[in-house]
């Protein structure tokens, strides 16, 4: 059906099955749906599929594809839309109209995905015809950037249900100082050394398995997980533990033993879901009973260890393109695994992470919404020559985030960690102030800091940071008011200068390599002894 419908003094023509008016907007029902722009708009909102996948208003000219190296794709964005050409994203878009107002088309549903072409926002549903659709809905909206959002987070709450009501925890989070170089006898040092800073939650990162798909603890922990969680716990804080439990690489004993739960593609082969670890990544079938029975198991156990804080991690694994034991489409067959993860942890906090971002509301209390940080403002190899905005870095950390926080009713959002060390740290205080200014704004607190490299003052400050509840105001864009306070983000939004020809020629040469996986494993080989080296002599 072809009508047109007028808000405010602007003209659109639609396409689409039935419409109807809603709050702040209308309902567009149609497996697919077009908005024709009276203009051209100069500026697409493009929301990136899962955490660490780019979101932000860019130029509509600026091409943000191909992102390298190419064997990391499927973990960092959509593999679907890898070289799509048009300004695109997941399940929803919005432009800006010449008086400053924003058109957004979001979808009520899973699987969907929006483009705009020349003047035409379309956006479309991938999963016509599969098992376990929600909804083929849309919502589409013409007004102020922030009631446009506000209006399209009621639906999809409405649709998918919210965050429980918890406050958010303030966590220590042994990532992004120990890496994988954790054990045991370190984390209780720094249990012990973390005396009265007044955190939540303790939680390890990855490390402390033997390895992905087999979630015991390895020679590092040995008196077992469940002690360490009773030593955690014995100091007031709730114990944390991070899984990717929807992954598996080839040297698990799960991949040797249960070969028939990994997701195949068409022709039989195995989905790849990245590489990492120094190998390939593979991804569990959520909709296999078997597997799913192996997900409840996992949950249970390590509650049964005692942790109450779950940050599950590389979700996007579940949600990846393939064909299921029972015919779902992928994003259905994604949340009825969360679902089974969810049921099985009972109480626990459950943080997503590298999660696709609309499939996992309502499941989770917390989702990271951008990608990782780093004790670095950014990196011109990364999000430059490999044109990867999914790098790690403040900010890439920074922008993303920031243009994910219309999410904040509908779950706890996670920026990643603030800084408060200037040890083994390269970025400048007014960096690391804009990342602790953002934690503020989502109020999810953590850091990663050993008390040790803390000096003093540094350890006063974030004592202060964690307990204080400063009044937080947005007063534009990238604009506000914290405390009283004024902040402005604008330098961490744009996006990397482009190549000049000697670079072009410098990243041809580096997508290339870093595309090998030996080439991938002697730098984090690297990584790793620069990494002892420091730990050594701290
Ligand atoms: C543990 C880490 C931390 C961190 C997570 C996640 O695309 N990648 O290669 C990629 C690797 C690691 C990563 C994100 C992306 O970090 O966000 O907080 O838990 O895993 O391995």
């Amino acid at each position: 059906m072809n009508m047109s419908f007028q808000i405010g003094d602007m003209q659109f023509s639609l396409t689409t099955d039935k419409s109807r008016p809603v709050t702040g907007g209308m309902i567009l029902s149609g497996a697919s749906a077009t908005i024709q722009l009276p203009f051209q708009p100069r500026r697409y909102y493009r929301h990136g599929w899962q955490s660490w996948s780019l979101a932000g208003w860019m130029e509509v000219e600026r091409s943000i594809t191909p992102l390298h190296p190419a064997i990391m794709r499927s973990q960092q964005d959509d593999p679907v839309y890898a070289l799509y050409k048009n300004p695109n994203g997941s399940w929803l878009g919005a432009v800006e109209a010449p008086d400053g107002d924003v058109i957004l088309l979001g979808s009520l549903g899973l699987d969907a995905h929006v483009e705009l072409d020349g003047q035409t926002l379309k956006g479309w549903y991938e999963n016509v015809g599969q098992v376990g659709n929600l909804s083929y809905e849309w919502f589409v909206a013409n007004g102020p950037e922030q009631a446009v959002f506000v209006h399209y987070a009621a639906l999809l709450s409405e649709r998918l249900g919210k965050k429980r009501v918890q406050a958010q925890p303030r966590a220590w989070c042994s990532w992004y100082s120990l890496y994988t170089a954790i054990s045991e006898e370190r984390l209780l040092r720094i249990l012990n050394d973390l005396d009265d800073l007044p955190f939540d939650v303790f939680q390890i990162d990855d490390g402390w398995q033997k390895g992905i798909g087999d979630w015991y603890a390895n020679e590092k922990f040995p008196s077992g997980m469940d002690s360490l969680a009773a030593r955690i716990r014995a100091t007031g804080c709730s114990a944390g533990l991070w899984l990717a439990p929807l992954l598996i690489v080839p040297s698990s004993a799960l991949f040797r033993d249960h070969p028939d739960w990994l997701l195949h593609d068409e022709k039989g082969g195995l989905v790849s879901a990245g590489f990492n670890w120094g190998e390939p990544l593979y991804a569990l079938d959520t909709t296999h009973p078997a597997a799913l029975d192996w997900l409840a198991a996992l949950m249970k156990r390590v509650r049964t260890w005692g942790y109450d804080y779950l940050k599950l991690d590389f979700l996007y694994a579940g949600a990846l393109p393939g064909k299921r034991h029972n015919g779902m489409s992928r994003e259905a067959a994604y949340r009825h695994g969360l679902k089974a993860l969810r049921d099985a942890m009972g109480e626990a906090y459950f943080l997503t992470c590298g999660a696709p971002i609309i499939p996992s509301l309502g499941l989770c209390d917390g989702m990271r919404v951008g990608p990782d940080v780093a004790a670095y403002w950014d990196s011109n190899r990364d999000s430059r020559l490999l044109n990867n905005p999914a790098a790690p870095g403040i900010q890439n950390a920074l922008r993303t985030t920031l243009h994910r926080l219309w999410l904040k009713p509908l779950v706890h959002t996670d920026p990643d960690v603030a800084y408060f060390r200037t040890h083994n740290n390269n970025l400048t205080p007014k960096q690391m102030g804009l990342m602790r200014d953002l934690v503020s704004i989502t109020g999810f607190k953590a850091t990663s800091d050993l008390p040790t490299w803390l000096k003093p003052e540094e350890s006063e400050a974030l004592d202060k940071f964690l307990k204080a509840r400063p009044a937080i105001k947005q007063t534009g864009r990238y604009t506000f008011e914290i405390g009283g306070r004024r902040v402005d983000f604008s330098s961490a939004m744009p996006l990397p200068q482009p190549l000049d020809t000697l670079e072009k020629i410098q990243s041809a040469l580096l997508c290339w390599l870093a595309n090998m996986p030996w080439v991938i494993k002697a730098f984090d080989r690297y990584s790793r002894w620069m990494l002892a080296r420091s730990l050594r002599e701290s």
